[in-house]
């Protein structure tokens, strides 16, 4: 859904799960990682609610399944593209929402090919894409042209028919390894009854088709006009306690709080900056740097931007690579907060060799994970090791008070229950102390470069509270002081005059904390409760929520009334907050039709096609780049899905085998002796890594609390009985799991949850293998990262941990 607001979201929200007629759980085990969204569809199903349950193992989730499909890992786009395929030759999509909401009657430009496995502008050179062919043919106002009828050839609907047709049943089940007949029953039970929400969390994103896999889920909804609605969306289960908020505050390398595009090495001004991310992000910007740099950010010196950090873009800087970077010595000092990276990051060797690279490493955290004694693994040799380690005691989320942002985007505060332990800390304090103690090493420093630090707003006095904090990111009137009291106080101020330190979260804490909210009163009985805590943007529960209206503003579903254009009173009124640009702008005008406004074109992106919004517009100045107003946001694999193999893989792709795994995949290999890859003849079988409900990702806490390590003592290998067979393994032996990266010796446990499946005719089989484990702490284990390949989504970042090829044998 990109560009939509933040980058894996849900769309609707926990308790909005209750309106759904059915799911597709697809990439996720929630009745195992996040119990409570359990909660919710299970009231779903007590009102008839058909669940779906597509993964490579038999899980919890798959035990509440009406259908489940177990599939090869890293092969969704597969069954999905045969979805698609299904929706639009049995035209079973929803025409009206399609010609009001989506692009599916955009023309595109005639350049545009899918060929061979490749869409057009491919350079082999640097396998990357031009997207210029990526685009719409346009009208002389720079609007793109709309056909008359879906049988148009150019038109968005028709390249997806043309491009999906290959994806029959059959081919889907030689690939994924799903029976054709399953996945035409899966395709029937999702189509058949609206509206039907997309569930989804690691299985989908840890691969090298990530993004392409949920632009699939975004294609499939919006054929089917289930976004926008309750009990439709598309819902990212996010997984770390406040991991939605911290990738609201920019915790990746590639965004600013709020999801404002990063600054690269060539944007030297700010109006650099604009003419490559339009207009639109001129107020957001300046709120930023307004709040970060107070009344030193002025307009004539360009708001301090050049004080920004700027990232060179052929680096790339995801976790994967920061540890590239640091094994070839460029950084001295690391802070690890909050983050047992030895344990958690894809292909660890690469992470035990950089850490010795190091001057310092600082780690803050509960307890002295791996990552904090790393010279102390059994093998490395702690004298030749010449880093120093500090080690700051973190207070844990009852011991300090704050916000946390949930998978629904609901800022939720709360307030401190115990004192800290020990010498225990909250963050907040150890980086307040740290910022205080740096500037004044800097003071009176007249050099440029030590500038920012000198001229930071840090004014959260001797004690810094969290909620000064939150009210920062909220925001100010800079002209009085005051807190900003709404979203819109924010949006209708003039550009310069108002601070936020993110600006999707304007409103927050404009009257009162309504963070802390705990009305839960639900009149309206969708589950809404918007009296309880604050959603952001603009305490809307229900992203794109104009799209469950008609064209004259009237909601479709009787039973599920979100919002409406209440013409009596000239506003948009309902039981959750309008989605729209302006409350006062009706259906009758541009503003009132669009149900998504955050993409240059106003409607959904069934294909995600290269526009800029106002650029004839903007009437350009001579000698002066023009700027538009708002750039799409673009996938660099591709405008739509299209299915490609993991980097290791036992099998090549049967609708391209030339080109096999996505030609746009980062597979790192500055260090070959490290990161090395797998064959088929050599590692036959396909691992695939999980989570299991005793532990908690990399262990750091759950693997020292005694009575779980009680019930979840060791790691494993779950092996299918075949297999055990083959390799002589009963339940219990220890067996020796390989890839071309390292290797482990575990128990293995013989299941039922895991089959023999084909792929391509093959017989093949899936190892499954829980991650949480590493050499320190009261239960430790090997840890499953020695195995798994760093290769990364081209467009995300993320390391392929969900699968990469392995042997196993008896140890
Ligand atoms: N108890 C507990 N709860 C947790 C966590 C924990 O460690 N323990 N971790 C938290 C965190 S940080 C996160 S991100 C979430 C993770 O939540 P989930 O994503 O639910 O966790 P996983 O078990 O890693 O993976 C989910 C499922 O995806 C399946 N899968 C693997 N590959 C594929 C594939 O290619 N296609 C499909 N369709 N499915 C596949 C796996 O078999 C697994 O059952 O959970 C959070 N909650
Ligand atoms: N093979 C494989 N690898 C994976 C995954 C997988 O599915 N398979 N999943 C990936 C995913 S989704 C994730 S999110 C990562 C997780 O990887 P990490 O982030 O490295 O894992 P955690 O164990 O959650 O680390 C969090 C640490 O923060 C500490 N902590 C808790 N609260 C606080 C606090 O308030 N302050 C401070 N300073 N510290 C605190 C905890 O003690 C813990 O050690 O792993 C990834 N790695
Ligand atoms: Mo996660």
């Amino acid at each position: 859904m990109s560009p939509s607001f933040g980058r894996g979201a849900m769309t609707n929200s926990w308790s909005d799960l209750q309106n759904s007629q059915v799911f597709l759980i697809a990439g996720s085990n929630c009745a195992e990682n996040h119990p409570i969204a359990m909660r919710w569809i299970n009231r779903a199903k007590e009102h008839g609610a058909k669940i779906i349950v597509v993964d490579p193992r038999f899980t919890r989730t798959a035990s509440q399944a009406d259908v489940f499909a177990q599939i090869r890992p890293g092969t969704d786009i597969a069954y999905l593209g045969a979805i698609i395929r299904y929706i639009i030759e049995n035209k079973l999509y929803d025409e009206e929402y399609l010609k009001n909401n989506t692009n599916a009657l955009l023309k595109l430009n005639k350049e545009y090919k899918f060929e061979e496995g490749l869409f057009s502008g491919f350079d082999s050179k640097t396998n990357k894409y031009g997207v210029d062919s990526w685009s719409y043919q346009l009208g002389a106002d720079n609007t793109p042209l709309k056909a008359t009828s879906f049988e148009d050839p150019d038109c968005v609907l028709s390249k997806l028919k043309e491009h999906y047709s290959r994806y029959t049943f059959e081919t889907a089940e030689e690939i994924t390894g799903i029976p054709a007949t399953k996945i035409q029953e899966i395709a029937e039970t999702f189509c058949a009854a609206r509206p039907g929400s997309i569930l989804y969390a690691l299985g989908m994103t840890q691969h090298t088709t990530a993004v392409q896999g949920i632009r699939a889920y975004a294609v499939i909804q919006l054929l089917l006009g289930n976004i926008g609605k309750a009990g439709g969306g598309i819902n990212a289960l996010r997984g770390e306690p406040n991991v939605q908020g911290s990738t609201d505050m920019a915790n990746l390398f590639n965004s600013l709080p709020g999801y404002l595009p990063h600054p690269i090495s060539t944007d030297k001004t700010l109006q650099n900056y604009l003419v490559r991310n339009g207009s639109v992000q001129e107020k957001p910007i300046v709120a930023l740097l307004k709040a970060w740099y107070g009344e030193n950010a002025t307009k004539e010196n360009d708001y301090d931007f050049s004080y920004l950090p700027k990232n060179n873009p052929a680096t790339n800087a995801t976790m994967v690579k920061v540890f590239e970077l640091m094994e070839k010595g460029q950084f001295k000092l690391l802070f690890n907060f909050g983050s047992n990276s030895l344990v958690s990051i894809a292909n660890r060797q690469l992470v035990r060799s950089a850490l010795k690279k190091l001057d310092m490493l600082v780690v803050s955290d509960l307890y002295e994970i791996e990552t904090a004694q790393f010279w102390r693994e059994p093998g490395v040799k702690p004298e030749e090791i010449q880093t120093e380690v500090i080690m700051f005691p973190a207070a844990f989320v009852y011991e300090k008070a704050g916000s946390l942002t949930n998978s629904s985007r609901w800022i939720q505060w709360k307030d401190a229950a115990i004192k800290p332990l020990g010498e225990a800390k909250p963050d907040l304090d150890i980086i307040d102390a740290l910022f205080k103690r740096v500037r004044k090493l800097y003071e009176g420093s007249t050099e440029e470069k030590d500038a920012p630090i000198l001229h930071a707003r840090w004014d959260y006095g001797e004690e810094p509270s969290a909620l000064k904090v939150l009210q920062e990111i909220n925001g100010y009137d800079e002209t009085t002081g005051k807190v900003l009291p709404t979203l819109a106080s924010y949006l209708n101020a003039p550009v310069g005059t108002v601070s936020t330190g993110c600006w999707i979260y304007a409103g927050v804490t404009g009257n009162g904390n309504l963070a802390a909210r705990r009305k839960n009163d639900d009149p309206s009985g969708l589950g809404i409760f918007n009296g309880w805590s604050y959603a952001w943007p603009g305490n809307i529960r229900i992203l794109y929520n104009r799209a469950s209206c008609d064209a004259q503003g009237q909601p479709l579903d009787p039973k599920r009334k979100l919002v409406w254009w209440d013409a009596a009173n000239q506003v948009w009124a309902g039981n959750d907050g309008a989605d729209v640009a302006d409350k006062t702008k009706g259906p009758d005008t541009p503003q009132g039709r669009q149900s998504f406004r955050m993409n240059p074109e106003g409607v959904g992106r069934l294909f995600a096609a290269k526009y800029t919004s106002g650029m004839i517009a903007t009437l350009p100045v001579p000698g002066q780049p023009v700027i538009g107003i708002r750039p799409a946001a673009l996938c660099v694999d591709g405008p739509i899905p299209e299915f490609y193999e993991p980097t290791e893989s036992p099998t090549v792709n049967l609708l391209h085998p030339n080109v096999s795994a996505s030609p746009t995949a980062i597979v790192p290999s500055a260090f070959p002796e490290i990161q090395k890859r797998g064959k088929p003849e050599d590692y036959p079988y396909v691992l695939t890594t999980y989570g299991v409900v005793e532990h908690f990702c990399a262990g750091g806490i759950t693997r020292n609390i005694p009575w779980l390590n009680e019930l979840m003592p060791e790691p494993f290998a779950e092996i299918s009985k075949n297999l055990a067979q083959k390799i002589g393994a009963k339940e219990g032996d220890r067996v020796e799991v390989s890839s071309a990266r390292g290797k482990v010796t575990v128990r293995c446990l013989v299941t039922d949850r895991l089959q023999t499946y084909k792929t391509n005719g093959k017989d093949t089989e899936t190892i499954g293998m829980p991650w949480s484990w590493g050499f320190a702490s009261l239960s430790p284990g090997p840890s499953t990262n020695e195995l798994t390949i760093a290769s990364l989504d081209p467009g995300a970042g993320t390391p392929e941990t969900k699968v990469c090829l392995v042997n196993i044998r008896r140890a």
